[in-house]
């Protein structure tokens, strides 16, 4: 009989994180090896696989640690008795991480858990969002998919096809941005999963899809009772895939994500190919006294995979204001992109916004201020070091008062700081700002580009001489 020793680790202050995988769920995937490469090797251990719930460390049989969320959201990690320790034992690492914990306090350790982003443990792929398991032979005729139930983890209907990278459509080769696999949703195709969220939390999906035929397309997404559509008419990256993210409230604590390609071409093999499918939970951004705007650095989005390069695309928000980029708006009819630090070169932080379409995209947010009372915007004009040259303007508006803000592209990067002042006239004030030229990327790509905004603050001025 295997003993069992359970450290509670975390406490009451990752509650909501642990019950995001509610129901004692099993970590696994990206949460194991996040966790575990947290732990090693400063820590004496070095995992060298992961699967299921088991870490497998080196020169220790599997089996050995078990991480399971219990029953009060915190994380037990099960060691069983007979197991030869490894250089430092588990419940060392443990305590010195309580303790850890308790002299940064909260909010530091919101940002460090053994240098883990706390937040990171609400990001993930949905269990085989990359659709890398696919039907058995005998569940496909050709590409198509034969039965609501082939593809694992996945409920589809109507006419789906798996695809390999590198199989040929026409002249066309299709690949797919993660892995070997995507689906193709044709005509009223759909494609959904169940899964278990907080009851009333705010998540953000990002997935990637191509266009593969000409004509324009566009996409469903809905997590009852909310719904949006994603035009996919604009291509904004060379390769023909882009993400997009969308939001949602949980009205329930299992939710039902679908996709649905609501086309009705005479091609039924005419749709978009889909893949990686992720999910975020959102924090709503508070206002802080040293910003009157909410999430006016970017830094919460959604999720943004990492090993993409054309960052995310936020759609025109038309329908809802569940924003997939907290706080901000999307105006107008076309979407904004939502760079990261990894691949772009941002102003501030790890994460901003690039203003891909012109004057046909737009952010905006309505702050409350008091009438006669002087505001400064200020904020961070750059580019994203994507080829995006030229000359560059970015409009900024606050109420009734405006700026234009040249900068000049070389598209290697690099930004600088505008402000706008003015005197509120309305209890409420819209900031808002948009390019005012398209700009293409110089690669010969096509791609739809533009200057990049972040860091924006909104401050009452208490001496208003100027
Ligand atoms: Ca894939
Ligand atoms: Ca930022």
């Amino acid at each position: 009989m295997i003993a069992v020793t359970l450290l509670s680790v975390l406490l009451c202050a990752t509650c909501h994180i642990a019950l995001a995988f509610t129901d004692a769920e099993i970590l696994n995937s990206s949460s194991v090896s996040l966790l575990a490469s947290s732990l090693a090797p400063e820590n004496g251990f070095n995992y060298t696989k992961k699967y299921e719930n088991t870490l497998e460390t080196e020169g220790v049989a599997s089996n050995d640690f078990k991480w399971v969320w219990g029953p009060n959201c915190e994380i037990l990690v099960q060691i069983p008795v007979e197991v030869k320790r490894p250089k430092y034992p588990l419940s060392s690492v443990m305590e010195l991480g309580l303790l850890l914990l308790l002299m940064e306090g909260f909010w530091s350790f919101r940002q460090h858990i053994w240098g883990l982003q706390f937040s990171e443990f609400l990001e993930r792929l949905l269990p085989n969002g990359n659709f890398e398991y696919g039907p058995k032979p005998s569940q496909m005729k050709g590409t198509v998919v034969i039965g609501p139930n082939a593809i694992p983890n996945w409920e589809t209907s109507g006419f789906v096809e798996y695809i390999k990278s590198g199989q040929k459509q026409g002249d066309m080769l299709l690949v797919v941005p993660e892995g070997a696999f995507a689906v193709r949703l044709g005509n009223e195709a759909s494609i959904k999963q169940k899964v278990k969220v907080i009851k009333g939390m705010y998540y953000s999906i990002t997935f990637s899809a191509a266009r593969t035929c000409a004509q324009e397309e566009k996409l469903n997404i809905s997590v009852a009772p909310d719904s949006g559509v994603l035009p996919m008419q604009t291509m904004y990256s060379s390769n023909g895939w882009d993400s997009y993210a969308w939001a949602f409230q949980a009205d329930y604590p299992e939710v039902e994500i679908v996709i649905h390609n609501p086309g009705v071409e005479e091609d039924p093999a005419c749709g978009p190919l889909i893949d990686s499918i992720a999910m975020k939970a959102l924090y709503p951004p508070r206002l802080t006294n040293k910003n009157m705007l909410k999430n006016g650095d970017f830094e919460e989005g959604p999720y943004v995979f990492p090993n993409t390069s054309w960052g995310v695309l936020v759609p025109p928000n038309i329908e809802d204001d569940h924003s997939p980029l907290p706080g901000w708006m999307i105006e107008s009819l076309k979407a904004v992109k939502y760079i990261d630090s990894a691949h772009f070169s941002v102003p501030e932080g790890k994460r901003a916004v690039e203003l891909v379409a012109g004057k046909e995209s737009a952010i905006a947010q309505v702050a409350r201020t008091v009438p006669g009372k002087f505001y400064t915007l200020t904020f961070a004009v750059g580019d994203a070091s994507n080829s995006c040259e030229g000359s560059m303007v970015v409009e900024a508006f606050a109420g009734q008062d405006t700026i234009k803000v040249p900068y000049k592209s070389k598209g290697k990067g690099g930004f600088k700081r505008a402000v706008l002042r003015f005197k509120a006239i309305s209890t409420h004030t819209r900031v808002m700002f948009l390019s005012t030229f398209y700009s293409m990327t110089s690669d010969n790509s096509g791609s739809l580009c533009g200057p990049v905004i972040d860091d924006v603050k909104l401050l009452g001025v208490r001496n208003a001489q100027y």
